[in-house]
């Protein structure tokens, strides 16, 4: 079975964790989020695809859900003693290896799809990672300071620096609309049997990647089940602060709304969790099989569990689209 999974940081990478357990056979294709991406100290770091690298391949550091296990900071120590900042970001002296041999490999010609298959030949995610896009999108969040006025900061400063403690007031995925989807990814879905949305941020993960020209529509068209499942739990994000930059884009943070802002156009089933089993009614409602199943990953197990649900409600869809056409057909006939 070919999966094809949009993923953005930490909630992506955990969730693909559980999508290998429960699919082991199965072939997975992850359309990674580069909108995270951040340039510093002359090096390109890549949050979301280091993340999904690092989980599969065994390298994260578990409880952070980013940078790298065991992690020393000498270099960072030595760079704020020069008074070379931003101190606020934290690169590890591991993980600066990692942002080495991706900006030297840049530097040399590779496109970041050809770099991040270099890296993968080290980390074997045991998934085909796939960035976006090749061409350099940067999420830019607009807020408004304290002496009202409004200013644009990248990504990162937003979500570490002020740790979204300001309301954000547009987030824009900054160089989405002059980039292409990168090598394979509209294949990947092409051919896909099921495309998964997994819990991550719906706005600056999954909805950065559907950003890309051309990579909405076909997810749009796919032959394929969409399904999702909601990050929001409870009406609060399970994890990180989607609630900040639902907002930008006035969206509730409640599991129901999610579903509604990906809209029935894309996803063809939705789960959320059961503390939201109220909600399921209305999800239907919208034109979306919904079911209420448990959606916090505290462990492997559990995360497998989530995962099979979704392959559950994904053959539900394609039960449901395959009587559809044979009785139009015999309706047809
Ligand atoms: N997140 C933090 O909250 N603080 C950090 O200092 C930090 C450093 C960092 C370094 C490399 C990397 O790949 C990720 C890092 N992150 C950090 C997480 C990052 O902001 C998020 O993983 C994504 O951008 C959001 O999904």
């Amino acid at each position: 079975m070919r999966i094809v999974v949009l993923a953005g940081g930490i909630g992506g990478a955990r969730f693909l964790r559980g999508l290998k357990r429960a699919a082991p056979d199965a072939e997975i294709t992850v359309i990674g989020n580069t909108g995270d991406d951040i340039h510093l100290f002359g090096l390109k770091v890549c949050p979301d695809l280091d993340t999904v690298m690092y989980t599969l391949g065994g390298g994260i550091n578990e409880e952070q859900g980013w940078g790298r296990e065991d992690e020393s900071f000498t270099v960072k120590e030595e760079l704020a003693a020069y008074g070379v900042g931003p101190e606020w970001f934290g690169l590890g002296d591991r993980d600066f290896a990692t942002h080495i041999v991706r900006t030297q490999m840049l530097g040399a010609g590779y496109p970041l799809s050809a770099v991040t298959e270099a890296l993968c030949a080290r980390w074997r995610p045991g998934v085909r990672l796939l960035p976006m896009s090749d061409d350099r999108i940067e999420t830019h969040v607009a807020i408004e300071t304290d002496d009202g006025e409004q200013r644009a900061v990248h990504f990162q400063e937003y979500w570490v620096k002020l740790r979204a403690a300001v309301d954000a007031k547009a987030v824009v995925p900054v160089g989405a609309e002059q980039a292409k989807p990168a090598p394979g990814v509209l294949e990947a879905i092409a051919e896909a049997d099921l495309i998964l949305f997994p819990p991550s941020n719906p706005v600056v993960s999954v909805g950065t990647i559907l950003a890309v020209p051309g990579i909405r529509e076909a997810v749009a068209s796919a032959a394929a089940p969409v399904v999702g499942l909601s990050p929001i739990v409870g009406d609060a994000p399970v994890r990180g602060m989607a609630d900040k930059v639902l907002a930008a884009v006035g969206v509730e943070a409640t599991a129901a709304a999610v579903a509604a802002h990906y809209g029935a156009g894309l996803l063809d089933g939705w789960l959320v969790d059961t503390v939201d089993a109220g909600t399921v009614a209305d999800v239907e409602t919208a034109g979306i099989r919904c079911r209420a199943v448990p959606l916090m990953m505290t462990d492997l197990d559990t995360t497998a569990a989530m995962a099979r649900e979704a392959l559950t409600l994904a053959e539900e869809v394609r039960a449901a689209d395959t009587d559809a056409d044979t009785s139009e057909g015999g309706a047809g006939a």
